[in-house]
């Protein structure tokens, strides 16, 4: 498994699967999940709806993972996770931003998809620091890695529109 973190917009991305950084509504946002809804268009929007009705009909619950069709991303699925708010999770805010980024990987794998990008998740409303949220997320993606020797996914790619998320990130991975 390749981890990579590339400076760029998400939803530009040649990728089986692109993660939003989605609300437990899964119904829009701004941020990340506006640029992804806008550039996906209503087949995006009528997923997430048909998910809420049947799978999530209380939101998809904080640190947790569903996929939908991409709509008219060049993606094959869109990986929806919600991230800690900062503010709300002092104790256990960490892990459940590893668990975003285990559950993703662990639906991409589900789907047999080959390469993910990823956002950094919680890093914009939610209020994380990057240099503070990029360990972990980098972290979160190694064990994966080396519990699943067999995965099918070969790259991991991290997006960041930002500054701070690509210096953070790239002192991260080395
Ligand atoms: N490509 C890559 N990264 C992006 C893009 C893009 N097109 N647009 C923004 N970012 P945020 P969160 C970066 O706020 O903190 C939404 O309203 C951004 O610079 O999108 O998890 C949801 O609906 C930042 O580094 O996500 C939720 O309510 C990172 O993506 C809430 O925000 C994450 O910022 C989720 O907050």
């Amino acid at each position: 498994m390749r981890i990579e973190a590339v400076p760029g917009d998400i939803t530009r991305q040649q990728v089986d699967a692109i993660v939003n950084a989605a609300n437990s509504s899964l119904l829009g946002g701004g941020g990340v999940d506006g640029a992804i809804h806008r550039a996906a268009g209503p087949r995006l929007l009528a997923d997430c709806r048909r998910v809420r009705r049947e799978k999530y009909p209380a939101g998809l619950p904080t640190g947790d993972a569903v996929a939908t069709g991409a709509g008219d991303l060049a993606a094959r699925a869109v990986i929806h996770t919600v991230g800690p708010v900062h503010a709300q999770h002092p104790d256990d805010g960490s892990d459940l931003l590893a668990s975003c980024h285990r559950r993703c990987l662990e639906v991409a794998e589900e789907l047999a998809l080959q390469s993910i990008a990823f956002p950094a998740i919680s890093c914009g409303a939610y209020g994380w620091r990057a240099t503070e949220a990029a360990p972990i997320a980098i972290e979160a993606v190694r064990r994966y890695a080396a519990e699943c020797p067999q995965s099918t996914i070969e790259v991991v790619r991290f997006v960041l529109l930002d500054h701070d998320a690509r210096r953070a990130f790239a002192s991260a991975l080395e």
